[in-house]
């Protein structure tokens, strides 16, 4: 080698040193990071924790154990030996009653039971004179995520010396939906392709499958739909299906259970058969038949999830049957093998004058009482379509007798896709809040989640799902804050009261900083970042008003499309008199859906919570605002107090180099310019449209906008 080559060489392999040694804070690790604790504090935990007792035995017990090592291992700074009995102090002793001798010496076995098997209890006892923290439960599963749950207290830095806690999920189907084509493409995905390679499947199993179960284990997320709602019926082949098993594998050890989206036609399609009619005796052995190969190659199988008569899909409708039909068929398949049907509510169709927030209802309502025991019927937290504010759906509390699960989405489709810094959880909050009054005060949509207000057969399944937001880019969820989301969808799951700010707080400290004033810090800029969103994009009840298809930007002009409920026009209403949806007794009525006194409350401008005053009704430029500002001015400063936001927080972040690493801190800066770039197009856009019907100057305190009306309208903002 020539000197010159020689010195080339050393740059390279130094280059290469660097980019190594950076690739390590590329998100790739979620919250599950398990750094050493700095000096002080590891000393603390160190003497808590100085071994392991823990069966193997089962998948589930043997993942518990391998991510208490490895977590203890990695926080604690030192390797944590596994013994055989608890005979020193500060052991670990993790197992189930059967698994472990130590654990049934403690006859828990009843309270146990409570907490169900994936329940579990941590407790620091004294087990014959040594001072050891017990992580016990029925099953393998809860073992599990108490072991997920004392590595969290630790690298969240909470005391662990004197541990009594009892958890349990409140929901049984804790679900992520998957909108994933089987080419690898995902719908409304905006963090690369398809985890699932399809076409290397089953021979090849990525690692990344793994660590996806881990990560929503430690969450617990305990079932997954693979496969885009707008399903393929390929598939349901007997190749997918091995391709499936194949991930349903990996995901065991993990308590995630594969459900798959079912396309109703799949009986035509991949059977041969002349219809789908779900009545039709050959369909229903197909879908029989079909049920029992799945079992046969995946014999945990959770079930099938539908989207039925819904934008284009067929469903029982195009067989001239009704709901009820289509999904009690599909659960008859699948109710032999203890799976279950997860039927989705997002059913709307065009009549003349008709309202789409209605729709849902007005298809479903009637059903009530009348689907299997084993479907639960999906439906989304508001009437119309994920947007960044809704109400709550009005199907909410009005099926007694059904049990509804709500479906939140993930992925931002409407708010900002992955370049938006915008934290999901007050958003739920504020919907598993709202009170439907369906029985009276209280009757919560979170209540009603959990089954409290169940009054149908059997045994009252419960769920929530989200719709996934992740891909293969290195940090999972292409902003490194949309992790975030994923990680409160999971703990709203398992307890639908968990606050938004404790969900913030143990992200931060797992994630990016354990020191209190930067976790305040940021917390706050998360817990601020929903409402702001809402203030620069869709403000006073505004939506949909979107640049058609993609979801990206403002086109509140857009007033052509397939159907009149896919323009902008058909939801903001705006005219020379003024603007917003009338949903009260003077317009389309469907306010009437929701339960008096909610109805009574939203039907009054007066009383309506400004919030959503215009998804409501329809108001006269001039309305007089709580604050004494007119409507018209009010929006705009909405609108100016959102950039404000977006700015600030880019400024704030900016200025906070050295409080976490410096790739992920300029991977946010740079989003986080988008982000500011288009709060400001969305404003300029909005109310340039806007102010051609209220002829209205722009009040003091809001900007100038950038550009005229036509530059804006000509080109969607780009992504
Ligand atoms: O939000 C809309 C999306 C569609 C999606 C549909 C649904 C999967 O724009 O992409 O289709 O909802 O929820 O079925």
């Amino acid at each position: 080698m020539t000197l010159a080559g020689f010195r080339a060489f050393c740059i390279l392999i130094v280059l290469f040193a660097v980019c190594a040694s950076v690739k390590g804070e590329d998100g790739y690790r979620l919250w599950l990071r398990y750094d050493p604790l700095p000096e002080q504090e590891g000393e603390r935990f160190r003497e808590i924790v100085t071994s392991i007792v823990a069966p193997e035995g089962s998948p589930a017990l043997d993942a518990a154990r391998r991510e208490l090592a490895q977590g203890c291992e990695g926080l604690l700074g030192r390797a944590i030996p596994f013994i055989d009995t608890p005979d020193r102090d500060g052991a670990i002793v993790l197992g189930t009653p059967k698994s472990s001798p130590f654990i049934a010496a403690l006859r828990w076995d009843q309270s146990l039971a409570l907490l169900g098997p994936e329940g579990y209890r941590i407790r620091s006892v004294n087990l014959r004179g040594k001072s050891v923290t017990v992580i016990a439960s029925q099953g393998d599963r809860g073992a599990l995520y108490g072991a997920f749950h004392f590595l969290r207290l630790i690298q969240t830095h909470e005391p662990i010396n004197d541990l009594n806690l009892d958890e349990r999920p409140r929901l049984q189907l804790r679900m992520l939906n998957h909108w994933d084509n089987l080419d690898g493409s995902i719908e409304r995905g905006y963090a690369g392709r398809s985890l699932w390679k399809w076409e290397e499947l089953p021979a090849k199993l990525d690692p990344r499958l793994r660590d996806y179960a881990r990560a929503n284990a430690s969450i617990g997320i305990n079932a997954t739909a693979l496969n885009n709602v707008n399903a393929n019926s390929r598939s349901l082949s007997l190749d997918y299906l091995h391709k499936a098993a194949a991930i349903a594998d990996v995901f065991r050890p993990y308590g995630v259970r594969v459900f798959l989206s079912a396309r109703f036609s799949a009986p035509m399609e991949l059977g041969g058969l002349k219809t789908a009619d779900p009545l039709d005796p050959e369909v229903v052995a197909w879908w029989k038949k079909k049920a029992d190969e799945i079992y046969g190659i995946i014999p945990d199988f959770g079930g099938f999830l539908v989207k039925a008569n819904s934008e284009g899909q067929p469903g029982p409708r195009t067989y001239n049957r009704d709901h009820v039909d289509g999904a009690n068929m599909l659960a008859a398949a699948v109710a032999p093998h203890g799976g279950a049907v997860v039927w989705r509510a997002f059913v709307y169709d065009m009549k003349p004058g008709y309202d789409r927030a209605g729709a849902a209802y007005e298809n479903l309502q009637r059903f009530d009482g009348r689907f299997a025991e084993n479907v639960l019927l999906q439906v989304k937290n508001g009437p119309i379509d994920f947007q960044p504010r809704e109400p709550f759906h009005p199907l909410f509390g009005a099926m007694p007798r059904t049990q509804l699960m709500p479906e939140l989405q993930i992925t931002q489709e409407y708010l900002g896709f992955s370049n938006h810094l915008v934290f999901l959880a007050p958003m739920w909050r504020e919907f598993l809040d709202s009170d439907t009054h369906a029985r009276g005060r209280g009757s919560t949509v979170a209540r009603i989640a959990q089954g409290a207000f169940y009054r149908g057969r059997g045994r009252g399944m419960t769920g929530m799902a989200g719709v996934a937001n992740t891909g293969t880019d290195r940090n999972w969820t292409g902003h490194h804050f949309a992790q975030a989301n994923w990680y409160a969808f999971g703990r709203l799951a398992w307890n639908p009261h968990t606050s938004s700010e404790e969900i913030a707080g143990e992200w931060i400290r797992m994630t990016l900083t354990r020191e209190p004033k930067w976790v305040e810090w940021i917390s706050r800029l998360m817990l601020e970042s929903h409402e702001a969103l809402v203030d620069y994009m869709t403000p006073l009840g505004l939506h949909h008003i979107m640049w058609p298809g993609h979801h990206y930007g403002p086109a509140p002009w857009w007033d052509r499309g397939e159907r009149q409920d896919w323009t902008s026009v058909y939801y903001h209403r705006a005219d020379r008199r003024g603007i917003g949806f009338n949903r009260t007794k003077t317009g389309s009525n469907t306010v009437v859906q929701y339960f008096p006194p909610v109805r009574d409350v939203f039907s009054d401008p007066k009383r309506c919570p400004e919030i959503f005053l215009l998804w409501f009704h329809h108001l006269p430029w001039d309305y007089r605002m709580r604050s004494g500002r007119t409507l018209w001015d009010e929006l705009a400063l909405r609108y100016q107090r959102g950039v404000e936001w977006a700015r600030t927080a880019r400024r704030e972040w900016d200025a906070h180099t050295g409080v976490i690493d410096p790739e992920r801190h300029r991977a946010v800066a740079d989003k986080l310019a988008i982000q500011e770039r288009d709060a400001v197009h969305w404003r300029d856009a909005v109310l340039l449209y806007f102010q051609t019907f209220s002829k209205r100057a722009l009040p003091d305190g809001v900007e100038q906008p950038r550009l005229t009306l036509e530059e804006y309208r000509a080109k969607s903002l780009d992504w």
